[in-house]
């Protein structure tokens, strides 16, 4: 009863590669403080994750990495329905159906598309086209009110948008139409290496922080990222976007203010600062990485969860299907 009267959130993260410091400050942090307010589903959306090409055996490891990654921030499989977007076939069903009802022009003017084919360029597959109309499927599947995104990917809530819009215009209301859910606290994490691009998981290993990785290896990696030749913690993206990267990093773990931040480390040279910026994602990585070892060791459970996450989510998930599949008239299903 409690949660009908709860708006429903939808979110997903891919598990393209290993999730990384962005997925947490970004996203999987903020989950967590949703999920008393909300009805909150979470999916691990491993069919988006097609789009580019994954070694088999790792996608299904990281698979089951990615949800014990959701349990480990201290997201709760009895208060919010966890589960794995191939569970559910509702999702590549609806998407079918929506590509029916979206023009190629749409698809070809998104921003991610064009990223995406030019890093891409020997495998600009379909799917790398139609990615956003399975995104729309996702959220529109769970009738979600609100859907937490970053910037860059307004585009395609925009276009879920539209889709349950046209579709509604033409059917009637079938579907909510979802708004963008901004986080108070959610900073884009930038590489370390570019600090001009975002830090993404499947791009070079020492572009990233990996939420698994081991201390020694947090350590290196922020030695490493680069910086500039001023030596002063001073936040400016625009002129200093490392040294700035580094302090959103600082800041995003410590809670301090960017003012803070730079009175703390006035007169310190980048040594001292990275060093303080890798210790301070350590502590708050280390029980997060120990409670994902204890159930990553407990295969059962974790496949308990995802089972009973992908059934509450099917039933859900399955209303909207059959709603969807009577409006646009195909047979119905007597046998
Ligand atoms: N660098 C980031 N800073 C802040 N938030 C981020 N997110 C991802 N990277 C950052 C947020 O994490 C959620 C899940 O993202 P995703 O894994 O589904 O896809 P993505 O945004 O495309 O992430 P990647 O790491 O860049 O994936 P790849 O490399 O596979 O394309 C989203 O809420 C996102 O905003």
């Amino acid at each position: 009863m409690e949660t009908q009267q709860k708006k429903t959130i939808f979110s997903g993260i891919q598990p393209s590669g290993t999730l990384t410091i962005g997925n947490y400050i970004g996203a999987l942090r903020n989950w967590k403080l949703l999920e008393d307010e909300y009805h909150c589903i979470y999916c691990v959306v491993d069919e988006h994750a097609l789009t580019v090409r994954q070694d088999p055996a790792k996608l299904r490891r990281r698979c089951a990495e990615v949800m014990a990654l959701f349990m480990a921030v201290g997201l709760s499989p009895e208060k919010s329905v966890l589960f794995c977007q191939s569970h559910v076939p509702a999702h590549a069903e609806l998407s079918w159906i929506l590509n029916c009802y979206t023009y190629i022009g749409e698809l070809q003017r998104m921003t991610q598309f064009k990223d995406k084919a030019a890093k891409h360029e020997n495998n600009i597959n379909a799917g790398l086209l139609t990615y956003p109309v399975l995104m729309a499927a996702d959220i529109l599947l769970y009738q979600a009110d609100l859907v937490p995104i970053g910037a860059d990917q307004k585009q395609h809530l925009e276009l879920s948008r539209n889709l349950a819009i046209r579709f509604n215009n033409l059917y009637s209301d079938t579907f909510v139409v979802p708004d963008g859910y901004f986080p108070k606290v959610g900073a884009r994490v930038m590489s370390l290496q570019e600090p001009s691009r975002k830090m993404s998981k499947s791009d070079p290993e020492d572009t990233y922080i990996a939420i698994l990785d081991e201390p020694d290896v947090i350590a290196r990696k922020f030695r490493r990222a680069v910086t500039d030749s001023e030596a002063c913690v001073r936040f400016d993206p625009e002129n200093k976007p490392g040294v700035s990267n580094l302090m959103s990093i600082y800041g995003a773990m410590t809670g301090e203010t960017m003012e803070q931040i730079e009175a703390h480390f006035a007169g310190q040279g980048y040594g001292a600062f990275k060093s303080a910026v890798a210790d301070a994602c350590i502590a708050v990585l280390e029980p997060v990485q120990s409670e994902h070892k204890r159930l990553m060791a407990d295969k059962a459970y974790l496949e308990q969860v995802m089972r009973e996450g992908a059934e509450r989510a099917a039933a859900i998930a399955n209303r909207t299907l059959r709603k969807v599949h009577k409006k646009v008239g195909l047979a119905p299903y007597t046998l």
